[in-house]
């Protein structure tokens, strides 16, 4: 679309943040300029106290709801100029910043957008902190970018929908319904937006009052990455990196007494509103490893015992193709719907970097080889069938697309 990229054709017609930054790293490869500037159209709708929204609508409306004006942004000080959703997404930027500066040095890029990336950072560890722990709590499932995973059925279970304004859905207009969110899950998304426009997006209210407040795996996990990727950027430039090192130190203390579940052996999220653990088994409980956030002894666990056992992840049984995204053994476990079974390429690619750091060097490539088979034989759909590899969702889905490119490359 000239300065940013729609994820899908028609299933998604905006800007997407962490799309935005595996579609920059797809661009890296072979049009550095437009990578850089798909980032910039990104952080160009950067909130006043430091979020970076998950949509932004560059060019108005269209038939995506919800459409810019569903979100009631301007009710809020800290809104931006350009129109955008009041929500965030995985920081995923400043480790693809990172990347692709390791490969083709962009110095005066680096100290154009480190400014932007510290006040995002910097925001997810205060304005989302509900504990003083440093890790980041998300309001609403969009947030996670696994808006429809059985992580969040017990937390979205409590929420009652209560004068809803009138809405009409549109996902189900380009994709069957049947591989979309159940109708009563999306009244409680929309439920959950209705309040946080109320509240006229202010943190402290969220944190004390959102009906769904969960600190989650993913994207605390993506966070610890980013904060290091963060920091390297900082020294290139000869910044202070005192802030970034007291996050990370809190966030290495906290996050294994939170997630960790020794029994299972198992990372699960935690549903802070219920004050509990949400005990179910997804392949976010492999995230840790992106960001080293577990000892060797835990990663041989999580691989022994979970990613290779068929009746959970591993090819053999009912899935012929690495990673489902939820374990088999979970009640929700569905073929083709949304982030309840499906294989998504960016957390394929996100699984195999963190397994190359822990010496799984051939799982790793076993995923990526599997990544790029489904591409080949199916084409660039936002997700795929385990069992028999077809594709769903969105086709032409732009971060699929972009990281056929990076795995081609080598990159991992
Ligand atoms: C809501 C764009 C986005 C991805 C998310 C994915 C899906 C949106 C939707 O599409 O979410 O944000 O309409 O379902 O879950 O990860 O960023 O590709």
């Amino acid at each position: 679309m000239g300065v940013f990229t729609k994820p899908g054709p028609r299933q998604y017609p905006h800007q997407w943040n962490w799309d935005s930054a595996v579609i920059a790293l797809g661009y890296s490869h072979f049009d550095l300029p437009r990578a850089l500037d798909e980032i910039r159209s990104l952080l160009k709708a950067q909130w006043k106290d430091g979020m970076v929204p998950h949509i932004i609508y560059h060019t108005g409306r269209s038939d995506y709801f919800p459409d810019p004006e569903f979100w009631q942004i301007n009710g809020s000080s800290n809104a931006p100029l350009v129109p955008s959703s009041g929500l965030t997404q995985p920081p995923l930027l400043a480790s693809i910043v990172r990347t692709i500066h390791a490969r083709t040095p962009a110095p005066d890029f680096i100290h154009e957008v480190y400014p932007p990336l510290l006040r995002w950072h910097r925001w997810f560890h205060t304005q989302r902190d509900a504990d003083g722990s440093r890790l980041a709590c998300l309001v609403h499932p969009w947030e996670s970018g696994t808006d429809d995973s059985p992580r969040w059925l017990s937390a979205i279970a409590k929420i009652t929908p209560k004068d809803l304004p009138a809405y009409q859905r549109r996902d189900t207009v380009h994709v069957s319904g049947s591989q979309r969110p159940h109708q009563e899950d999306y009244d409680r998304f929309i439920h959950l937006v209705n309040f946080f426009r109320t509240s006229r997006y202010d943190s402290a209210t969220l944190l004390a009052q959102s009906p769904f407040l969960v600190q989650d795996i993913l994207t605390n996990s993506i966070l610890h990455r980013a904060d290091q990727d963060l920091r390297e950027l900082a020294l290139i430039i000869g910044e202070p990196v005192a802030e970034i090192d007291g996050w990370i130190k809190s966030v290495r203390s906290t996050f294994n007494a939170r997630f960790w579940n020794e029994e299972a052996g198992l990372y699960y999220d935690y549903d802070v509103r219920a004050g509990r653990s949400v005990q179910v088994n997804t392949e976010m409980t492999f995230m840790p490893l992106v960001a080293g956030l577990a000892d060797q002894t835990q990663a041989d666990r999580l691989v022994a015992a979970h990613l290779l056992n068929p009746a959970e992840y591993a090819p053999g049984g009912r899935v012929r193709f690495w990673v489902t995204s939820v374990s088999q053994t979970e009640p929700a476990w569905e073929a083709r719907r949304y982030w309840r079974g499906p294989v998504w390429i960016i957390t394929n690619w996100l699984i195999a970097d963190g397994l190359q750091r822990y010496g799984y060097a051939e799982i790793a490539a076993a995923i990526r080889r599997d990544s790029l088979h489904l591409l080949r034989e199916t084409g660039f759909w936002e997700y795929f069938d385990a069992s028999d590899g077809s594709g769903c969702g969105s086709p032409d889905f732009s971060w699929s697309a972009a990281l056929a490119i990076e795995l081609l490359a080598g990159g991992t």
